[in-house]
């Protein structure tokens, strides 16, 4: 077990269960901890109802292990309550998508990217956060696509465009509209699409006529001539697809954001068709897949209606239960309800929400609240540090079998490769031991029993037996049966002449402007944006410990003139304030930031919290916080305040 005052690099695997005994964690055996996790779910669950338990599942875990989790939660617990870091990505791609189309998942696939003539990349940094996928860009740039990127920053994916479209953080509507707006008045809209794909485009048409490239320029601080340029690259390109990932979704309107991408593809057809479509590059290695396992508030496997009774029929009779006929809370929800007192226990699998939430004084002091915390993981995280029981796990991406699904809707198996340490157990089979303990004697089954049960439940998945995933290497979904594929790209419907066949059109996204809710004023002058680099992963719990000539720690990225207005000079510690908190960082000052913007990753929360500065006002539809802007002042610190704070000056991080 690590001591308290471990320094940030040191975590070590877990290797036996914890219990909480007189405030602190001892460790038990596996019986003891199995026993007084389920008690306390149990004594939770009796004395204030179902809904009194939640559970976090991991997206970092296999398929199995998802729909396993969302299992033991609406059949062992009684309850909807489960959901995942989804909620702090992609929950808007997914409310914002299936609102168009009635399904979450992106439209096209990877393959697509390479044969296309027009990649747009908005608000995501490929090049860092999916570098695989980058490869497929840089194939598809290769073959003659033009690459556009629209980030505030000049990304090092931006480095690769030949067009960067700099905007100001929390734009992207007036940007979206303007694109949308010219579009439309150079006559370059697809006619046949709209009338047949969409309803709505008399209203949209209304909606964006304000957004002038003059009017777009002033807000969003782009040029107006790459406004236009963009708009007429997209509307003409024969294809294209629209990628978007964090910038779009870690906002307070992060929904509307993505409704106003939505609208650029219906008004020119880019979607439904070979090589034209619409990718939200998932975060996390599985995070697509515990969503599509229902490990979400509001779907049951396969994306089906926890609101259909017909769907809900379904899965009580192949589980013997009966399922609440409404929507459970989503990850914020949760915790806001551990503030409100009716949230009393919580089991969370594989994630680190003390580090990953904004604002760590209120995540904490929520936790704090509850009656019993289980916290399943393969390290001591600090999150785990809080909890009354410690259960450590196997790692699924290389100690298991199982599946994952990655952005382009591909189930892939995965094969255990290593041996979990000693002491470690699956988490599945974790699962099956309290399910035991709380009156439901599950016989522990191997992921291929628990994926064929899915494929039973789940119409999208039916035809993907495990034989079929690796004799053709994963398969996207939908698969409706075992003997047919279907294209790599959906809603092909919306192009079909017969209306029957067409179905459900798409509804243009009636979305207006809403800047961030962080205000900038004369305290707090600056726009924080926090985010990725590529040699470390989130809460850093899984990249700490190693060293790398690449892992360079904690900076606050900022623009040459801003350093030179603030007599800042290259590695020197600031005190960055927001209105809730402050840090200290060294600085690094590159040429990929625009003046008064700034930017941080929350990779390394044991040198520089910078949760303490983020703002949890979220997206009123999908419960996303608006990690992407806060307001900040930037000051210089003496030595003295420093060196009292502990705060060591570290190497610095080249551009992002
Ligand atoms: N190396 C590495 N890879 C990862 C991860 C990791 O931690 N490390 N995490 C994984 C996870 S969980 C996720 S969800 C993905 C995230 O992948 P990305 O979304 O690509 O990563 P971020 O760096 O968070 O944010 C992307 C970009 O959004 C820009 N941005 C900020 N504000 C705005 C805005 O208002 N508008 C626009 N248009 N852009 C804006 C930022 O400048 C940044 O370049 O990465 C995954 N991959
Ligand atoms: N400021 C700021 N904050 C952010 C973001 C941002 O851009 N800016 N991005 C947000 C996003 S997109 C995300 S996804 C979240 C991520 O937030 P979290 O998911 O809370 O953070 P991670 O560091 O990815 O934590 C993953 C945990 O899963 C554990 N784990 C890994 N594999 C397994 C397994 O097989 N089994 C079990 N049981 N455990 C396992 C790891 O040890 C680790 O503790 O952070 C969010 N927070
Ligand atoms: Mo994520």
């Amino acid at each position: 077990m690590r001591s308290k005052d471990y320094p940030p690099g040191s975590y070590e695997r877990l290797t036996r269960p914890l219990v909480r005994e007189n405030g602190e964690l001892r460790p038990a055996s596996w019986d003891e901890a199995l026993d007084r996790a389920a008690a306390g779910f149990s004594a939770a669950v009796d004395t204030h109802g179902p809904n009194a338990f939640g559970m976090l599942s991991c997206a970092r875990a296999t398929n199995e292990m998802n729909f396993m989790a969302q299992k033991f939660t609406r059949v062992v617990m009684g309850t909807n309550n489960v959901d995942s870091c989804n909620r702090t990505c992609h929950a808007p791609s997914v409310a914002g998508l299936a609102a168009a189309f009635g399904s979450g998942g992106g439209t096209s696939s990877y393959a697509e990217v390479e044969d296309t003539d027009l990649i747009v990349v908005w608000g995501g940094n490929p090049r860092f956060a999916h570098p695989i996928f980058f490869q497929h860009v840089l194939k598809g740039v290769h073959r003659g696509a033009r690459l556009f990127v629209v980030d505030p920053r000049r990304t090092s994916s931006a480095q690769w465009a030949d067009r960067w479209l700099g905007l100001n953080v929390g734009t992207d509507i007036p940007l979206a509209h303007a694109i949308g707006r010219e579009i439309i008045h150079a006559g370059l809209a697809n006619d046949t699409f709209i009338r047949r794909g969409t309803t709505g485009f008399e209203e949209y048409r209304e909606l964006v006529e304000p957004w002038t490239l003059a009017a777009a320029e002033a807000e969003t601080g782009v040029p107006a001539e790459a406004i236009r340029e963009l708009a007429h690259a997209y509307a003409t390109a024969e294809r294209a697809q629209l990628c978007w990932t964090l910038g779009i979704t870690e906002h307070h309107n992060a929904t509307d954001n993505v409704k106003a991408l939505i609208n650029l593809s219906l008004l020119t057809g880019h979607v439904g068709r070979h090589g034209s479509g619409l990718q939200p590059l998932r975060g996390q290695n599985n995070v697509q897949g515990g969503g599509d396992m229902g490990a979400i508030p509001d779907r049951l496997a396969g994306f089906q209606d926890i609101l259909d009774p017909q769907v809900r029929a379904r899965f009580e009779a192949a589980w013997d239960t009966t399922i609440q006929p409404h929507k459970g809370k989503t990850l914020t929800q949760m915790f806001e309800a551990m503030d409100e007192g009716e949230l009393k226990a919580l089991y969370v699998i594989g994630e680190n929400p003390v580090q990953s939430e904004p604002e760590t004084h209120t995540t904490t002091r929520r936790l704090k609240r509850l009656d019993h915390l289980v916290v399943q993981d393969i390290f001591l995280t600090r999150t785990a540090e809080l909890a009354d029981v410690v259960l450590p796990a196997s790692a699924s991406w290389c100690e298991s079998d199982g599946t994952f699904t990655n952005s382009e809707r591909r189930v892939q198996l995965v094969r255990k490769a290593l041996d979990p340490p000693p002491g470690a157990r699956d988490d599945i089979e974790i699962l099956c031991d309290l399910a035991e303990r709380l009156g439901h004697p599950w016989r522990r089954p191997s992921a291929e029993e628990v994926w064929d049960e899915l494929r039973s439940l789940s119409p999208i998945h039916r035809g993907m037996s495990y034989r079929r995933l690796e004799e053709l290497h994963g398969i996207q979904w939908p698969c409706y049966s075992e003997d047919t594929l279907e294209p790599s790209y959906l809603h092909a419907r919306l192009w079909s002449e017969d209306p029957e066949e067409r179905g459900r059109p798409a509804p243009f996204g009636i979305v207006g402007h809403s800047p961030p809710v962080d205000l900038l004023d004369d305290d707090y002058p600056f726009r924080l944006t926090t985010g990725r680099r590529l040699d470390d992963y989130n809460t850093g719990v899984q990249t700490s410990g190693f060293s790398s000539p690449l892992r360079r720690g904690e900076t606050l990225d900022i623009s040459p003139e801003d350093a030179g207005r603030l007599g800042l000079a290259e590695g020197e510690v600031v005190r960055v304030s927001s209105r809730r908190g402050s840090v200290l960082v060294p600085v690094a000052i590159t040429p990929a930031m625009r003046e008064g913007l700034v930017f941080m990753t929350f990779h390394f929360p044991d040198q520089v919290d910078t949760q303490l500065l983020t703002i949890d006002a979220t997206d009123p539809i999908a419960g996303t916080a608006e990690y992407k802007a806060a307001a900040v002042r930037i000051e210089k610190v003496g030595d003295a305040e420093r060196s009292a704070a502990g705060a060591a000056p570290v190497a610095v991080h080249a551009a992002p």
